[in-house]
């Protein structure tokens, strides 16, 4: 198949699973093209079938804003044109759903028929989307797609319930490739080189947006590491990095937590830890939390949006409610603080990762493309 992948190239979760399902096709033989302003962070593989497309927009003084969209659309049609592509697959809605549908206008004039996969991965539904500035273009984006995606049922049933969706939504969860999370936790991964032996390692990694609610982290660390020694590791660059920093400065801490800033190789960073923090305010699905259980890390979170789908109670760890930060801390310490209790977290953490393993959901995909061209 062919295929066009347009997608976020940076640390997001929706660019994180549009790479990862672009260099799966490709290793399957597949024709992939990534169609971004920039090449994806994840883009780690090189063969003779993936192609990357940059979308650039030239400045213009008349423009106080550049236009994205027209010369995302434009690309899209010249590499369909070109390539031959079959299948035009977007991540997250906006801008990218509106930009492929006048894209597939342009094709279907020239007497093209351009098929558009539109997956919706959270924020374009629950925070942007839904605003009443985009509102309308999604929903005509989305009822307009050939296909629509959403990658937990949370958000299938968030995006039925903001938005008037006449077509059928298929729920493809978000997966990992294990190929990327080898044994490597006792050879290479020394732990000494981050904590002192009696300490444990707890981690979080986001682009540090509101959503993400990273003073709370400070909080439900601040709280554990009064009962049990401990390092953190924050991953991930963003808005609240400054906040986040002073908070720690100020609650006299900052010998304890290690800033790494973004990182590509986020399974080397798990390797380390014995628990990942994730309390946003809404997750649709909560890519970080699956990589930290692939990385056999159990995960305390909040109990929003699809977490429930992906961190399971009492088992992977544990879900409170958003910004109760003291029975986040009071999970965290009970996991913590008995080694066999966490070793059994850490197993069981990674048996349910394991559900979503690449090879369990790339067939998912592939059924949709095989479907739309036969
Ligand atoms: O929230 C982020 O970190 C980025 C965002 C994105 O779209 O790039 O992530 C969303 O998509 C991820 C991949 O499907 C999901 O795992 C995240 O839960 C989702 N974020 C939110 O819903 C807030």
């Amino acid at each position: 198949m062919k295929i066009g992948i347009v997608c976020y190239p940076t640390f997001g979760g929706s660019g994180v699973v549009a790479t990862e399902l672009g260099m799966a096709l490709a290793k399957k033989g597949h024709q992939v093209h990534f169609i971004t302003y920039k090449q994806p962070v994840r883009l780690d593989f090189i063969t003779n079938d993936i192609h990357f497309h940059e979308v650039f927009v030239e400045e213009y003084p008349l423009f106080q804003f550049q236009p994205y969209e027209l010369a995302l659309s434009s690309k899209m049609v010249e590499v369909v044109e070109m390539y031959n592509l079959e299948i035009l697959h977007v991540h997250y809605a906006i801008p990218h759903a509106y930009a492929a549908y006048m894209a597939k206008q342009m094709l279907k004039e020239k007497g093209i028929d351009v098929k558009v996969v539109t997956t919706l991965h959270g924020t374009d539904i629950t925070l942007v989307g839904s605003h009443p500035n985009y509102k309308t273009a999604v929903e005509f984006s989305i009822n307009n797609s050939d296909v629509v995606t959403t990658v937990s049922e949370s958000l299938k049933n968030d995006t039925l319930s903001r938005f008037n969706i006449r077509k059928d939504i298929k729920v493809i969860n978000n997966f990992i490739d294990f190929e990327k999370y080898p044994e490597i936790k006792d050879k290479e991964c020394q732990r000494s080189n981050i904590a002192f032996e009696n300490e444990r390692i707890i981690s979080h990694i986001s682009n540090l947006r509101p959503v993400k609610r990273a003073a709370d982290v400070i909080d439900i660390f601040y709280k554990i590491q009064k009962k049990i020694p401990s390092k953190l590791l924050l991953v991930g660059e963003g808005p609240d990095r400054e906040l986040i920093e002073f908070k720690v400065k100020e609650l006299g801490i900052l010998d304890k937590v290690l800033f790494l800033g973004n990182s590509n190789e986020v399974n080397k960073l798990l390797c380390y830890s014995d628990l990942f923090l994730l309390p946003s305010e809404t997750e649709s699905f909560g890519l970080a939390a699956l990589e930290a259980m692939a990385a056999k890390t159990p995960v305390i979170s909040t109990n929003s949006g699809g977490l429930p789908e992906v961190n399971i109670q009492g088992v992977t760890g544990f879900l409170s409610d958003v910004g109760d930060t003291d029975d986040m801390a009071k999970n965290g310490i009970y996991i913590l603080e008995n080694s066999e209790r966490l070793q059994e977290f850490k197993i069981n953490a990674f048996k349910q990762a394991e559900r979503f393993s690449m090879k369990n959901i790339l067939p998912d995909y592939k059924k949709v493309y095989v479907d739309l061209i036969g």
